[in-house]
């Protein structure tokens, strides 16, 4: 840079220098009349020397007078502007950009070829069954994105480095198993059934889908949103393994690719603060701003880049634009005034998108027209060249450059910010327009015009066909794409499990609990907290173990643990703990073991995949504890831990402060009913709703066992109390029940009575019912047996996999449910009582032998005491002996006026508001 001569005519306030005239034009003008001669002068002057110092070579100079000058102005209360932003242009200037190695014309072959598969797998498959639908547009604006990954730097995971996590944009996945394709790791007929999975031989899930293609898809991605809520806590989770010393520290990179339109979920954008406090420049994010989501554009009136450039540098991370193709380089090169620059950051999105669908006399008129000078940049650049200036994601070189300054980046993660068009390659029929999104079937010409962009030499009919194309494999563009992969550590993505399964048995670990506790009362919380601290400090498990909680762990009584394991932090402890005097004091450590997440449960959950996916992940067996305020879990959460399902993550969830009436006093908000419902649809998920210590023992025992013993992809929910009560001891035999759903507690201590009844309770409730039996005997000479369902889930599986099979087995002796197995001698009525809705033990009926009448928490929570709550919601020992009572009147083996003194003696308001509406 040089000195810039300013001569100024003070008389009319014009500059001689034509630089510093169209400077002061542009920028200056603007804010200050044209008539404070004198004001411009000073400015001038400043400029002047700011621009002395960068021409004596010194940049960093120059950057630290500004922030002294900055930090002047704050201490004389002159208020700064503040702008997170860059001008609209890369932010990779064109003399710092890496050079592109490799071969870019058999590059951009492979590429061709792969675009060419993606379309026909979409086109053929809708085909041959219309409406089966699948994504075309989307991975046209990605292809250069991940391309440029697959050659040139995702690493593969080996025997001797751990490699890249990539989490593709779920909706380009026809791209990706195009390469898969092409790399010759998936069959044509594969490609052919695609979005047929059910097809003799097995199809392609239609987006990453790791339960479905489990040696092939690592991570879900298309539920937008969790992506890249996953990949930052999956970039920390890596780190806090090296940190623990489970992992050799090393340069793998998370990368994770998002549409502009996704990072309009909250979750997209809620952590990346996380991010950049962690200083993750292990994490890379690709945003394919094609500046159209479904519908239409994204920010048709707005500038996505910019908001997101602005979003991403407020929160501290490194952000590269990479908008421009290398096209536009010359026209950047004559824009020394800014000019050029300036006039792009004045277009909306709206406009963006319009300008790709018109021509070029319509691009010269609209972008370049309102200023002879930038007409005059444009002046020998003919039309067809100028509608054609490329966008810089799809410019190999310019995305080339941005992945390595991104790979290399250190102390912050990075974010490529790069600018597509959606239906890339489409022509006027897809490119850029608002129905992109859906396009599936494509007429013959657009085929043609699009085997002809990309170089593809097919015949007429071969156009018609549109069929699948690999080379031959000693052809260059094969020889070169083994070459590049080999160079990489192989093909991706590909999954595994490299784990090796848990050696020991864990029973000596739980054996302590099944023996009651001796009349003290506890709450299952804190059994299972001493279970937890039990397993830390078990030598193979032990550092296994990851216990994780969003902010609760004082609630859940595990500050215990702060101490014992310490809690994760990258940094250590930079200040003394205002508790360190304190036996328990709040102990963070750099090989801390609690992930105290803070009030996130959408971190938390990522936290919890991330963990119980590192046995296939990073080949070791960590053991997520999960332990969140039970309402704020599945009800919030749910679609991460339906992703977690999918990833076939192993560990335990844990749903603390549970029951509708059994957490007191919070009220509505608080107060769950609804989880053990809400996990009834996760396959893979195991409920459980334990009322003893002992029962939570076996349930985690079995559990270690079936997940990293035997190496089952199956993971807990079990909900603990905060209600203390005496854990009795683990009644003989009862084992088996207790992990299949459910077992006899109590039975009667009069087995002779006439009447009979069978009880059924669960969690804090099975109190209640134990109560009511007692009741039952000694007032209505009632013998009931008390059973403990610890987990109707289970039982409702057990019963519709059993009719299922009864269903397809006619001539086999039909199998019987465990419900009616536990049943079938059983005698008198039957009554349940749960914390959570009706519905659960309404569900299991079917197999009784008899009706079943249910009590449940249904309605709206309540801020009360425990028993007011039962009052309220018709689950304490009266209700359950009032409903037992009232069964035995249906059955006709008591009168309506035993039922009627039974209401008066137990004080139960009939008259009261009903729960469920009030
Ligand atoms: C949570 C969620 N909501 C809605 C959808 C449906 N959906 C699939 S693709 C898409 C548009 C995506 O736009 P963008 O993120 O910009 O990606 P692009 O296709 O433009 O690359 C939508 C709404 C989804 N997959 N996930
Ligand atoms: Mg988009």
């Amino acid at each position: 840079m040089g000195y810039i001569i300013c001569v100024t005519n003070i008389e009319n306030g014009s500059f001689e220098n034509p630089i510093a005239e169209s400077y002061i034009n542009m920028v200056v003008r603007p804010v200050i009349p044209p008539s404070d001669v004198d004001e411009l002068e000073e400015i001038w002057e400043w400029i002047e020397s700011f621009d002395a110092v960068v021409a004596k070579g010194k940049p960093g100079q120059a950057s630290r007078i500004l922030q002294e000058i900055r930090n002047r102005a704050l201490a004389s209360g002159v208020q700064v502007p503040f702008t997170a932003n860059t001008p609209y242009v890369n932010t990779i200037h064109v003399s710092q950009q890496a050079a592109l190695p490799g071969d870019q014309e058999i590059e951009r072959k492979i590429k061709s070829l792969v675009r060419w598969n993606a379309l026909a797998m979409v086109v053929r498959a809708n085909r041959e069954e219309h409406n089966i639908g699948g994504h075309i547009s989307t991975y046209g604006s990605v292809a250069t994105l991940f391309e440029m990954g697959f050659d040139h730097f995702f690493r593969a995971r080996t025997d001797e480095f751990e490699g890249d996590t990539v989490y593709f944009q779920g909706h380009a996945a026809p791209g990706v198993y195009a390469r898969a394709f092409v790399e010759g790791r998936l069959s044509a007929a594969k490609l052919e059934n695609f979005r047929r999975e059910l097809k003799p031989g097995g199809g392609l899930s239609s987006y990453p889908h790791p339960w479905l293609m489990p040696d092939f898809w690592e991570f879900p991605t298309v539920s937008m949103g969790l992506s890249p809520i996953m990949a930052i806590y999956q970039a920390r989770f890596n780190r806090y393994l090296e940190d623990r010393g489970l992992k050799p520290a090393t340069d793998a990179k998370v990368w994770a690719f998002l549409g502009d339109g996704e990072t309009d979920e909250p979750e997209a954008l809620g952590a990346i603060t996380l991010a950049s406090r962690e200083h993750l420049d292990n994490l890379i994010f690709v945003i394919n701003c094609n500046l159209q989501r479904l519908d239409g554009p994204v920010r048709g009136n707005g500038n996505i880049i910019q908001e997101l450039e602005a979003a991403f540098r407020g929160a501290g991370w490194n952000v590269i634009k990479v908008i421009w193709g290398s096209d536009w380089d010359t026209l950047f090169e004559q824009d020394v005034d800014g000019l050029l620059a300036k006039r792009l950051g004045e277009m909306v999105d709206g406009e963006y998108q319009k300008i790709i669908v018109e021509s070029g006399a319509y691009i010269r008129q609209h972008v370049f027209g309102g200023d002879p000078r930038l007409l005059k940049m444009v002046e020998n650049i003919p039309d067809e060249k100028l509608h054609a200036l490329r966008q810089g994601g799809h410019d190999p070189k310019k995305v080339y450059a941005a992945y390595k300054a991104a790979v290399e980046n250190k102390g912050s993660p990075t974010v490529i910010l790069a600018r597509t068009i959606k239906g890339y390659g489409l022509g006027e029929a897809g490119e850029g327009r608002n129905v992109t999104h859906q396009q599936k079937k494509v007429d013959e010409d657009t085929l043609r015009h699009f085997g002809e962009r990309f170089g593809l030499s097919f015949t007429e009919e071969q156009f018609a066909e549109v069929p699948f194309y690999r080379p031959p494999d000693d052809s260059p563009e094969m020889q070169y794409l083994s070459a590049c992969r080999k160079k990489l550590g192989g093909y991706m993505p590909r999954r595994s499990v490299r784990s090796k399964p848990l050696v020991g048995n864990r029973a000596e670990l739980f054996e302590e609990f099944l023996t009651g506790s001796e009349g003290r009362e506890v709450s299952t919380t804190m059994a299972f907290v001493g279970m937890l601290r039990k397993m830390l400090r078990d030598a193979e498990i032990g550092k296994l173990v990851v216990p994780i909680v969003p902010d609760e762990a004082r609630t859940f009584g595990m500050e215990s643990l702060f101490r014992l394991v310490g809690i994760y932090s990258s940094q250590g402890q930079l200040y003394e703990p205002v508790d360190m005097n304190t036996l328990l004091y709040y102990k963070e450590a750099k090989d801390g073991q609690i992930l105290e997440e803070g009030i996130t449960e959408a971190g938390s959950m990522s936290s919890f995949i991330a963990a119980g996916s590192a046995y296939a992940t990073h080949g070791i067996n960590t053991i997520p504890f999960f332990i969140f305020y039970s309402m704020f879990g599945l009800q919030r959460v749910c679609d991460l831990i339906w992703a977690a399902a999918d990833t076939r993550c192993r560990g335990f969830l844990l749903g603390g402060t549970a029951g509708r009436t059994t957490l007191a006093g919070e009220g509505l908000q608080h107060q769950d009913g609804n989880s053990h419902v809400l996990a009834l649809p996760i396959p893979t998920l195991q409920a459980y709703d334990p009322a003893f210590a002992y029962e939570i023992a076996v349930i985690i025992e079995d559990g270690i066992d079936r997940m990293y013993h035997k190496g089952e992809s199956i993971f807990y929910y079990i909900t603990v109390m905060n209600e203390p009560y005496a854990m009795p001891p683990m009644p003989p035999g009862s084992r088996e029940g207790i992990l299949k759903g459910m077992y006899r507690f109590k039975a009667a201590s009069d087995g002779k009575s006439k009447l009979r009844a069978q009880l059924f309770g669960s969690g804090s409730i099975l109190r209640e019912v134990l109560h009511a039996q007692e009741i039952l005997a000694e007032k209505y000479h009632v013998a009931a047996d008390v059973w403990s369902v610890t987990s109707y889930k289970a039982l409702y599986s057990d019963g519709i996999e059993t009719e299922r099979w009864n269903l397809l087995h006619p001539f086999d002796k039909p199998r019987v449910p465990y419900v009616s197995q536990c049943l079938a001698d059983a005698p008198g009525v039957l009554v349940a009582a749960t914390d959570y809705l009706k519905a659960l033990p309404n569900m299991v009926s079917q197999w009784m032998p008899r009706r079943l009448a249910s009590l449940g928490t249904d309605g709206f929570g309540r801020s009360e005491s425990r028993q007011s709550l039962r009052n309220f919601f018709e689950v304490d020992a009266r209700f359950i002996t009032l409903a037992t009572l009232h069964e035995l009147l249906r059955e006709g083996k008591i009168q309506a006026s035993v039922v009627q003194q039974a209401i008066k003696d137990l004080e139960i308001d009939v008259e009261k508001a009903d729960p469920l509406t009030t």
